[in-house]
This record gives structure tokens, C-alpha cells and sequence, in this order.
């Protein structure tokens, strides 16, 4: 899964990617309209994932991860459907966006509207996505005409899709992200390839100063939704995630502060993307999973190895919540909580599997 870090000029983009990533970019020198990219892979804290590990004191840990992209350089143009060709291919690559807001006020850091407004900066970015997607949209339904004439054997396709444009271009035109008409899986493919912006998730995170200002004061649209808001001091965060591991304990403490907001913006991220995690353990190694919601026992098989997909016979199946009140595997099954089950079965979020498999 790839995301996105995107806002205005100097709203702590930069910032921001070093305190998820642990990297040290310079931070304050401005994209100056240049494309300016840095990438990184980060692992999903799972407290879950520490718990196994204690549990079975294996020689590996592996937690799920999630890629950073850092994407400078959104100034020309925006707000008027002006992106360069090249950024805009990064964006349309990414699986989901973390949109920095700049709320913190700082006299020596240019804000590229002058004042420090996040409702109005988060409006420019959405218009400026509602614009590119409308754009694309458009394109579309002009290259549907032709093929109506040119193909005539292809009709009902030709047919369904422009119903579909149509519902898309009543969402855009009303000005909402495209994200909350909540296609179908069939539909989200049959658009895949157009890269529309307004699709993908997005996950606001407002940078404040040394105060924490509650999201839904500086947020009152309606293009997103409460749970997909953070606030977080871009400054400290990135301070945090360079101290080294018993430096960052102190400093929490000192602070009391629960767990850096950094790692709650990765895990929001992670859940944002309609992805969750199930795990494997064994003495070798315990390891985190990602598979999408909804997906299957031979799925996830196979998320593992195409083996395991191939020479699928039985799954077994224990909750992690069963195993983490009963203590260890052997208290789980003597209570009959562990499970067979077959290739349909719909994988939940914290399922520990071991596939029977034979190749
Ligand atoms: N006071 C204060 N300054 C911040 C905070 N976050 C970032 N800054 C400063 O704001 C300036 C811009 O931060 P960057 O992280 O470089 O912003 P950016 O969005 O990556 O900038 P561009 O890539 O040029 O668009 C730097 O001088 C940072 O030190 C914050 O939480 N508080
Ligand atoms: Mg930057």
C-alpha cells in the first residue's frame, strides 16, 4: 500500500515524512514548483504483533508495513486544474492520500494564501482534485462517443460505462470527492486505469503548533468525515522519531504521552486503505499479514506463498483475542476455540492461520 503525503507549499510535508518514517530530510527549503519526492517503508505498530512475539520469542518479527511518499512541489496551478503531467502521474499512482494541513502559525514560514486558514486550504486541494477527475471524466465520455460509432459490436458495454461516467459527473459537478458514492468492486476496476483522484482515501492531518487544536474546529465541510482527521505537533513528532528507543520512552513519559501521534496516523492510514492484518507464529518467525477486508482464507493463503493458494486443504483458525485471554495456543485448543476452516472463509482482522496445505 502506497500513500501519498500531499498539501500546500511549506504546510509540513516534509516534516510530517520524517516523523512517520524516521528519516531526517531537511525540512523549510521549498519545492519552489519543482517535483520533489522521497519514499520510504514504515512498519505498522501492532501492539498485537508484540504480544505474539513475547509469546513465541521468535528469531524474526514482522510487522505489516505501509510506503510514505512524500510529494513536493503541488503550488502551480493549483486550484486550477494546472498539475503538471509528471506530478500528477505520482498522485494517480498512490493507493490513498495524507493531506498535511498547515495550522500552525510560524511569522518566518511563508503560507502560499498568506493567512493561516485550514478549511480554505483543504478546499483548494479537494477543488483542485474534483477538477482533474472531472477533466478525466470528461476525456471519457468524449472517447464512449466514438467507440459508439466506431464499435458497434461493443454497445452494451459502451452503454453501461457511460451510465456510469454520468453518475461520476453528477458527483463532480456537485462538487463532492467520488470516494462517497461507494462503488462496487466490478465498477472501481472498470475506472481503475483512469486514476481519479477523488477515489482514493484521504486522511487529513492538521499540523499544529505547541497547542493541539481538536479537527473538528478547524474542519466543518462535509468531503470528510470526522474519523478520517488527526491533529499532531509536525515539530515534536519528527523530534520524537528521532530519538532512539529508550530516549523516545523517557520523553513520552516526561510528557504523558501515551504513544506518539505518528504511530496513530500510521495505523489510521493502514486502516483507511480497506486493508487488515491476520498473523502467523511459529518459532522462526511472527508476522503481520496485510490482505484486504473481506478477503478469504485461500486468499490470505496466498497472500503467504502461491503454494499455500495452490495446495490449499484447511485453514486453522484462532482469534487473536481468544489466544491473548487463554495465554497460549495449547489453553485454545484444549478450549475448543480453534477452528478448521475452508477456502471461502471470510479472514477477520487479528486471525492467527496456519495452512494446511499440500503441493
Ligand atoms: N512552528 C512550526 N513550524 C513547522 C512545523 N512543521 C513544519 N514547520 C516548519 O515549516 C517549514 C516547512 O516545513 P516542511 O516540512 O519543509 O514543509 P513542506 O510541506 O515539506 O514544504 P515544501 O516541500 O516546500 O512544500 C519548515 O521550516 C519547518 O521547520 C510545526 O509544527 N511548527
Ligand atoms: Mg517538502
Amino acid at each position: 500500500m502506497r500513500l501519498g503525503i500531499i498539501g500546500l507549499p511549506q504546510s509540513g510535508k516534509t516534516t510530517i515524512f520524517n516523523a512517520l518514517t524516521g528519516q531526517n530530510l531537511e525540512t523549510g527549503f521549498g519545492s519552489g514548483g519543482q517535483m520533489d519526492i522521497h519514499t520510504a517503508v514504515v512498519p505498522v505498530p501492532d501492539a498485537r504483533v508484540d504480544f505474539l512475539s513475547s509469546l513465541y520469542h521468535p528469531k524474526k518479527t514482522t510487522y505489516a508495513t505501509v510506503t510514505y511518499k512524500d510529494i513536493g512541489g503541488l503550488d502551480t496551478g493549483m486550484g486550477e486544474g494546472g498539475l503538471s503531467g509528471p506530478l500528477r502521474n505520482e498522485l494517480q499512482q498512490v493507493d490513498g492520500f495524507v493531506h498535511v494541513v498547515r495550522v500552525f502559525e510560524d511569522e518566518n514560514v511563508p503560507h502560499p494564501q498568506e493567512t493561516i486558514d485550514p478549511q480554505r486550504d483543504i478546499e483548494i486541494l479537494d477543488g483542485e482534485f474534483l477538477l482533474l477527475d472531472l477533466i478525466a471524466v470528461e476525456r471519457r465520455q468524449e472517447k464512449l462517443k466514438d467507440e459508439w460509432n466506431k464499435k458497434p459490436d461493443n454497445r452494451r458495454s459502451i452503454e453501461q460505462e457511460t451510465a456510469l461516467m454520468e453518475r461520476l459527473r453528477a458527483q463532480l459537478e456537485a462538487e463532492r470527492p467520488l470516494r462517497e458514492l461507494g462503488l462496487t468492486p466490478d465498477e472501481i476496476k472498470l475506472v481503475s486505469g483512469y486514476g481519479l483522484m477523488t477515489l482514493k482515501p484521504m486522511l487529513l492531518v492538521f499540523n499544529c503548533s505547541e497547542t493541539l487544536v481538536p479537527p473538528e474546529t478547524l474542519y466543518a465541510g462535509e468531503a470528510h468525515s470526522p474519523a478520517h482527521m488527526i491533529s499532531l505537533q509536525g515539530q515534536v513528532e519528527a523530534e520524537i522519531a528521532q530519538l532512539d528507543a529508550e530516549d523516545r520512552a523517557l520523553f513520552l513519559e516526561e510528557y504523558g504521552i501515551q504513544e506518539p501521534s505518528a504511530s496513530r496516523v500510521i495505523r489510521l492510514s493502514y486502516d483507511l486503505m480497506g486493508i487488515h492484518s491476520f498473523f502467523t507464529v511459529g518459532e522462526d518467525e511472527v508476522r503481520a499479514w496485510s490482505l484486504p477486508v473481506g478477503g478469504s482464507a485461500v486468499e490470505a493463503a496466498g497472500t503467504i506463498h502461491t503454494d499455500l493458494a495452490r495446495g490449499f486443504i484447511r485453514a486453522e483458525v484462532t482469534a487473536y483475542a481468544d489466544l491473548h485471554e487463554l495465554g497460549d495456543m495449547k489453553a485454545v485448543k484444549t478450549a475448543g476455540r480453534q477452528r478448521l476452516e475452508g477456502k471461502t472463509y471470510v479472514v477477520q482482522d487479528g486471525d492467527i492461520l496456519t495452512i494446511r496445505f499440500n503441493v
